[in-house]
């Protein structure tokens, strides 16, 4: 059980992760986005590239796609919160959340949503692509299950070097159904590497309910098969995923490979998007009664929570004056990070 400061650092990184994205609504122009060439995501994205994605830069707004994590906060933060900056973390295309708790900065983030040169990635990546190699968190992915083989780099070259490091993939429901998820698995417990596997099951991939996607609801069973730990743990309880985590953690410092954690959330917004509205409404506002941030405050002194609110608030303000204020990339700097 994590003693008062650190439920207050758990308590500041979760509403860092949920002031972040509620602040994404204002700048976020998603009807402009919806109406840009055509029907498929493909044509709105092409039409936002060749036109109008510098407009909406320009003018401070976010362009392209987002994937709000609010509803999951107690996930990423009650993981990271075992992380040291020399450890690894890949996220996926739900990526706002993981990089924040691995200490990514929220001005970083936010000018680069608005495709500022401020921002983490350059301006060059947008909202799937954020990176920040310093804290250690290796990027957002938009292919979905791309990011699990990618952590078992770090992973081997800490084992290789006789370091401490590990590394943590994380993943959604859809992507666990990846084959690239049992590639992974499979050579992370042959060699024992330091790998934690946490599948965030909120239920859907896009609106597909997991439970036409995969035979059994619990995917933690799988691990099993890989001779390696599987975990279930409730995802909306930050200390609960604190605890498993610190274990799984622990594992892989000293040496006895990987774990697989399988935390049970729910996202309270829509599949994409900044703020619109979950696909079915009803089974949402039942999650919504298990926020993960209320139940967090609830633990904890009521003044100490205000306190860690004004102060997260501070940071946001600031934040935000620095992307508004962070210049567009330079136009002859167009190939600088092309690869
Ligand atoms: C390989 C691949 N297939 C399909 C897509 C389209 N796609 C984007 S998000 C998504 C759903 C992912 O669901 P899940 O992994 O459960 O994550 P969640 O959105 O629930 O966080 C899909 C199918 C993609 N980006 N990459």
């Amino acid at each position: 059980m994590p003693d008062q400061s650190e439920m207050l650092r758990l308590l500041t990184t979760m509403l860092r992760i949920r002031g972040f994205e509620h602040r994404l609504g204002k700048y976020y122009n998603y009807s402009a986005y919806a109406n840009l060439g055509g029907r498929r995501e493909s044509d709105r994205t092409a039409a936002l590239l060749t036109s109008t994605l510098y407009d909406f830069a320009s003018s401070g707004m976010i362009g392209g796609a987002v994937h709000l994590y609010v509803g999951q906060e107690a996930v990423a933060t009650g993981v990271c919160a075992h992380l040291r900056d020399d450890d690894y973390v890949t996220g996926s295309h739900r990526g706002h959340g993981h990089f924040i708790a691995k200490g990514g900065s929220l001005r970083g983030a936010l000018a680069e949503l608005m495709g500022r040169s401020g921002g983490c990635s350059h301006g060059y990546g947008g909202s799937m692509h954020l990176f920040d190699p310093a804290k250690g968190f290796l990027g957002g992915n938009g292919i979905i299950g791309a990011q699990i083989p990618l952590a078992l780099g770090p992973a081997f070259a800490a084992k290789y070097r006789g370091e401490d490091g590990v590394s943590v993939a994380f993943f959604g429901d859809g992507g666990a159904n990846q084959g690239t998820l049992y590639e992974a698995m499979n050579i992370a417990a042959l060699w024992k590497l330091p790998v934690l596997f946490v599948c965030e099951n909120n239920l859907y991939a896009a609106t597909t309910p997991q439970r036409i996607s995969s035979p059994l609801p619990d995917l933690a069973p799988r691990a099993e098969g890989f001779g390696m730990p599987g975990a279930i743990v409730d995802g909306q309880d930050v200390l609960a995923v604190y605890e498993v985590a610190g274990e799984a953690v622990r594992r892989a410092r000293s040496g006895d490979g990987p774990t697989f954690i399988e935390a049970k959330t729910y996202r309270f917004h829509g599949h994409c998007g900044a703020e619109s509205d979950h696909a079915f409404p009803d089974e949402c506002a039942e999650w919504r009664q298990r926020d993960p941030i209320e139940l967090l405050k609830a633990k904890l002194e009521p003044a100490d929570v205000a306190r860690v609110e004004a102060q997260v608030g501070e940071e946001l303000d600031e934040a935000e004056a620095f992307a508004v204020s962070s210049p567009l990339p330079e136009a002859n700097e167009v190939e600088r990070f092309a690869f």
